[in-house]
């Protein structure tokens, strides 16, 4: 369905998409009281380059996958919200680099977010639906969860962890190529936590594996690895444009079908390697 050649579309991922985390010199965040809670090095700056990296979405056909140690072989690994590896470690793997968690999560299930030892390995990077291209003010005015109060919280707590915000504007860079690139209208809603990792990733690293994102032969209704949970939404969206974000990684995909159907594992080109 994508009407840009795999390499043009990888172009306009890296031009137009600025992955940035918020910093002091953003609006509203300009005040002394929140330079004291924003961490002082940029995100690139704390992880440093980075060659092989892995994104592991949390779907449900992980499970029984012994994707475990190959995962664990890359670089730097990115998992989603509340997704845990206690217990899990032969499917999904060990090491936590980078955990992008949903402002939801970090609102509505606070307690949890600022008490489980889950979150405490690794970089946070937190995200909030914004309005399509909207402001930096506005959203700080609006957000779609008020997470900023529980991020203040767990930076109090854990100071030295990084914990970043992502800046907004970059969901809906990402969307509008998603839509130019789908013969259909997608719902105007903001892209998925995996489709953000994913290109949080490409700026990061010289090459990511994605797995189970594009569904490999173990695909099942069951929501995620970790849950007894059955929705067949969670792999082809609701909220989220989840189909399309799928169409978009299948078309940029390096590696070969196979790897896709028996590893769930699509490989993407990061955008140090984009030539355009
Ligand atoms: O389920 P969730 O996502 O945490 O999953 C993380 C990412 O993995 C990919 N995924 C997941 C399940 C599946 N069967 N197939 C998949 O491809 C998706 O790319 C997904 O983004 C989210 O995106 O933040 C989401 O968060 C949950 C929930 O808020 C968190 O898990 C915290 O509890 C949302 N679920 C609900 O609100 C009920 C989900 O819609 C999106």
């Amino acid at each position: 369905t994508a009407k840009l050649s795999p390499e043009k579309l990888l172009c306009q991922l890296r031009d137009r998409v600025n992955v940035t985390m918020i910093q002091g010199s953003d609006g509203p965040f300009g005040t002394s009281e929140w330079q004291q809670y924003l961490p002082g090095k940029s995100l690139s700056e704390t992880v440093g380059h980075l060659g092989r990296c892995a994104v592991v979405s949390s779907a449900g056909s992980l499970k029984s996958s012994h994707l475990g140690q190959e995962i664990d072989s890359h670089d730097a690994v990115l998992r989603f919200n509340g997704a845990p590896i206690k217990g899990f470690q032969d499917d999904v793997g060990q090491k936590t680099t980078i955990r992008l968690v949903n402002s939801q999560l970090v609102t509505v299930e606070e307690k949890q977010f600022l008490r489980e030892a889950l979150y405490n390995t690794g970089i946070l990077i937190v995200w909030d639906p914004a309005p399509y291209h909207a402001e930096i003010h506005e959203w700080y005015r609006k957000p779609d969860y008020n997470f900023f109060e529980s991020y203040k919280a767990y930076r109090r707590t854990h100071p030295e962890q990084p914990f970043y915000i992502l800046n907004p504007k970059m969901q809906w860079q990402l969307w509008d190529i998603l839509q130019e690139n789908s013969l259909e209208h997608i719902q105007p809603n903001p892209p998925s936590s995996g489709m953000l990792g994913i290109v949080i990733m490409m700026t990061l690293c010289d090459e990511v594996d994605v797995y189970e994102f594009l569904p490999s032969k173990r695909q099942t209704d069951i929501c995620h690895y970790y849950q007894k949970f059955h929705d067949h939404a969670c792999t082809m969206g609701a909220y989220h444009p989840l189909l399309f974000e799928k169409n978009l990684v299948k078309h940029m995909n390096q590696g070969t079908d196979e790897d896709i159907y028996t590893h769930g594992k699509a490989t993407l080109p990061g955008f140090r390697k984009a030539r355009c």
